[in-house]
């Protein structure tokens, strides 16, 4: 058991490793999770409840998927994984993730844009809000203490890479409340930011 800042860190070291990333696809090899999230797994969370209702009963399609690598929960680690989210709309809004606030709420995140396009939606609980465009190559930063959505406005997988720190654990149950505020839509002219 060691001290690292005021925390405890209670695992064994690891040794240095590597990950193989496929940019196009999201594989990350190797990974030691794998999650799914269909439609009828994000109740409340479009804004068109009978559209959403429609596609669970047409087969509840795949929305998206994270490839991960487990390592220990732990303050110091760095926890690595990819994001597939695929194309599609609930009604008019495209898929998107179910979002969240990390449990503890003083940790940030790197998002790196891997294929297709979209939007990563951010927001505070003290009413900050924000929405950053992503696309190949866009290293997007998110901040301590801002939930964060990930949105496909394109006709392809939008695949991206994120780094966050061990000891975040994922908070849905506030946004599950709360919903972001803001969506995005396809409309005849392309996406829009509501
Ligand atoms: C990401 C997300 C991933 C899926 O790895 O967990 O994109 O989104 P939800 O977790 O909101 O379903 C991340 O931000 N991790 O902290
Ligand atoms: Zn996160």
């Amino acid at each position: 058991m060691t001290e690292s800042g005021d925390r405890t860190v209670s695992s064994k070291p690891l040794d240095p490793f590597t990950l193989m990333l496929d940019f196009r696809s999201g594989a990350l090899e190797p990974h030691t999770s794998r999650t799914e999230r269909h439609v009828s797994d994000m109740q409340g969370a479009y804004a068109d409840a009978t559209a959403q209702e429609h596609l669970v009963k047409g087969g509840d399609p795949l929305v998206y998927e994270v490839l991960q690598y487990d390592i220990p929960e732990e303050v110091g680690q760095l926890i690595c994984c990819t994001t597939v989210l695929h194309p599609g709309t609930v009604g008019d809004e495209y898929f998107m993730t179910k979002g969240h606030y990390h449990s503890v709420r003083d940790t940030g995140e790197v998002y790196l844009g891997l294929r297709g396009h979209g939007y990563l939606l951010l927001m505070t609980e003290e009413g900050g809000k924000a929405a950053t465009p992503m696309g190949p190559g866009t290293v997007a930063y998110v901040p301590p203490n801002w939930a964060h959505r990930t949105v496909n406005t394109s006709e392809e997988p939008f695949v991206f890479f994120a780094v966050y720190p061990g000891q975040a654990g994922h908070d849905y149950g506030t946004i599950e409340k709360t919903g972001f505020p803001q969506r995005v839509l396809r409309t005849p002219e392309g996406a829009e930011l509501r």
